[in-house]
């Protein structure tokens, strides 16, 4: 069975103003699903995997036949990482974080807004394209870092908990190269709610 595109939990406009309605349809109905479409027919080479997760799949890249490996990770990562992206967002967002991550946050980062800063930075930072992540290592640790092109923190052996799509056509209709005041805009649609789930269910 193929893998299909989880729906997208909101109408396309529903992230405005900070991610305008256009670039949501664009992004979701071709980019993603551009993924997803690429990563299916890889693993029609080898339908045994299709037992497993996408998520499982992208665990460990030594697993995958060699003939399908790079297209597993760049479709499976595109598929799996958009997923968590459009999970991350939502319209009622710009709250502050609750729970055991408005401890955690401040214990590892030292205050939310340094943390934001730090985010901010690892996606500003990020050459060319790619992602910003707030992730958890195997201790269990919060930490922010940022992969290259469609690379997913699960390979690296990381749980990720939030993330940011820095890749121009995440931003470029509303934002043009002003990726630093969308990251800034952004904060106004995460769904913490989400991510403090995530949190609470990882170790
Ligand atoms: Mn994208």
């Amino acid at each position: 069975m193929p893998f299909e595109m989880p729906p997208l939990p909101y109408s396309f406009d529903a992230l405005e103003p900070a991610i305008d309605a256009r670039t949501v349809e664009v992004h979701y109905t071709k980019h993603h699903a551009t993924y997803l479409k690429n990563f299916n027919t890889a693993l029609e080479k080898h339908p045994e995997l299709f037992a497993h997760a996408p998520e499982e799949i992208l665990r460990d890249l030594r697993l995958i036949p060699e003939d399908i490996r790079t297209a597993v990770r760049n479709n499976g990562g595109g598929f799996v990482n958009h997923n968590l992206y459009w999970a991350c967002m939502h319209a009622n967002g710009g709250r502050e974080p609750r729970g055991e991550l408005a401890k955690a946050i401040p214990d590892t980062f030292g205050s939310l807004a340094a943390f934001k800063e730090e985010f901010e930075k690892a996606g500003v930072n990020r050459f060319g394209s790619g992602y910003a992540w707030l992730s958890r290592n195997h201790e269990g640790k919060l930490i922010i870092h940022s992969t290259p092109n469609q690379d997913s923190p699960l390979t690296e052996g990381l749980t990720p908990l939030l993330v940011v799509d820095v890749w121009e056509h995440s931003y470029y209709l509303k934002y043009q190269n002003r990726r630093a005041e969308y990251l800034t805009n952004w904060w106004n649609v995460v769904n913490w709610e989400e991510v403090e789930k995530r949190y609470e269910t990882s170790r």
